[in-house]
C-alpha cells in the first residue's frame, strides 16, 4: 500500500446532519474561506425533498464549534434564475487577488447542470450572483485567484467526446460572466482506472513553488457502483494550459465508516481547502451525507505527484492517452 500524505481528523465526522437545527438528507462538499482566526465554510444541504442549498458555517478553530447562518446564502432563486431550479451544489469559494470572494457553483435544474458565479460579501452574509455563466451540461467549476495575462481562469467540466473531463477557461477581458477561449486540461483515463469514468476539479488550485496543485476527483464504476476518490495534478505556474504532472495512482479513497455508508456510499469529494503552515487542510464531503478533514503537508503532496508522475513515465507522445 503507499503511504497516503492525508492523515484524517480524528473528530471526523466534523458535521453530519444531526449538527443542524432543522432536518436534511445530508451536509457535505463545502467550499472554504479561511479568514485566518476564523474557518468559514460554504455547506451543501440537501433539503428532504432533494434540492440542495447553500449556508454558511463558521469555526474559530475549522475542526469544532461550528456556527450556522439561519438562513442559506445561496438556494433556488426562481423565476429569476431557473437554471437553479433543482438546487445550487458544490460551491467553490477562491479569494481574488482583487480581495473579492467569488464562488463558483453548480446550478442545477431541468436543462441538466451549469455553472453559476457569484460575489459573496465580505462578511458572508450575502451575495451578487452573475448567474448561469456556461450552456449545460457543465458543472465542477473553480476559479483561479489570480489573473494570466489579464483573464482570470476557470477550471470546468463539460462533457465533451461523451466524456466528463476536466477542461479550462479565460474570462473575456476581466469579466467573471463571459467565458471564452476553451482547452481541454485533464482527460480521463481510460479502461480500469480509477478516474475512467469522470474527473472534475475539486478545491480550488494551490499555489506551491512547484505550480498549481489541484487535487481532482476522479469515479470508477465497479460492479454497477460509483466509486470517487481524489488524485493530484499539477499545472504550470504562468501558462493555466500546461499540466506539468499528474499522479497516476489515487490519493485519497473512501475507507472510513462516514465515507463507505452514507447517502452515496464510496464517496469522498472535495470543494475546497485552507493552507496552514504549508500544511493543506482539505475539506470534502463523505458519501454525500458529512463533512470531513483530512491534513497533508505540501511537500509530501509534491512529493506524490512527481514519484507517481504518469505523463513522465508514458508520457503523451507514446499515443498512451487519449
Ligand atoms: C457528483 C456530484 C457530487 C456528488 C458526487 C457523488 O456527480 O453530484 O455532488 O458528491 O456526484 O454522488
Amino acid at each position: 500500500m503507499l503511504a497516503c500524505p492525508f492523515k484524517r481528523a480524528k473528530t471526523n465526522p466534523l458535521i453530519t446532519p444531526d449538527d443542524l437545527p432543522f432536518e436534511n438528507n445530508g451536509v457535505f462538499n463545502p467550499a472554504v474561506a479561511d479568514l485566518g482566526d476564523e474557518m468559514v465554510l460554504l455547506l451543501r444541504i440537501e433539503r428532504r425533498e432533494g434540492i440542495s442549498e447553500l449556508r454558511i458555517a463558521r469555526s474559530p478553530n475549522g475542526v469544532d464549534n461550528w456556527e450556522f447562518a439561519d438562513e442559506p446564502l445561496l438556494s433556488p432563486d426562481l423565476p429569476d434564475y431557473p437554471f437553479e431550479e433543482w438546487g445550487c451544489e458544490d460551491p467553490r469559494i477562491t479569494r481574488l487577488e482583487n480581495g473579492q470572494w467569488a464562488v463558483a457553483y453548480t446550478a442545477y435544474g431541468r436543462y441538466g447542470a451549469t455553472v453559476a458565479v457569484a460575489i459573496i460579501d465580505d462578511s458572508f452574509e450575502s451575495v451578487e450572483r452573475l448567474g448561469s455563466v456556461t450552456m449545460p451540461p457543465n458543472k465542477n467549476a473553480a476559479l483561479y485567484p489570480v489573473k494570466f495575462d489579464g483573464r482570470w481562469v476557470m477550471l470546468n467540466r463539460p462533457e465533451t467526446g461523451g466524456r466528463p473531463q476536466i477542461w479550462y477557461a479565460y474570462s473575456h477581458e476581466d469579466n467573471l460572466a463571459e467565458w471564452t477561449l476553451p482547452g481541454l486540461l485533464i482527460p480521463t483515463h481510460l479502461g480500469p482506472w480509477w478516474d475512467s469514468t469522470r474527473i472534475g476539479a475539486g478545491a480550488p488550485p494551490i499555489l506551491t513553488e512547484d505550480g498549481w496543485l489541484l487535487i481532482y476527483h476522479g469515479a470508477k464504476a465497479a460492479a454497477g457502483v460509483l466509486t470517487y476518490r481524489l488524485g493530484l495534478a499539477l499545472v504550470d505556474r504562468d501558462d493555466p494550459r500546461k499540466v506539468l504532472a499528474r499522479a497516476s495512482d489515487w490519493v485519497f479513497a473512501p475507507v472510513a465508516p462516514y465515507e463507505t455508508d452514507g447517502v452515496a456510499g464510496n464517496v469522498v469529494f472535495t470543494c475546497g481547502a485552507a493552507v496552514r503552515d504549508d500544511e493543506v487542510w482539505m475539506y470534502y464531503g463523505a458519501s454525500d451525507m458529512y463533512v470531513a478533514l483530512a491534513r497533508a503537508d505540501i511537500k509530501d503532496l509534491l512529493e506524490f505527484v512527481w514519484k507517481y508522475n504518469y505523463l513522465e513515465e508514458a508520457g503523451r507522445d507514446k499515443g498512451m492517452r487519449d
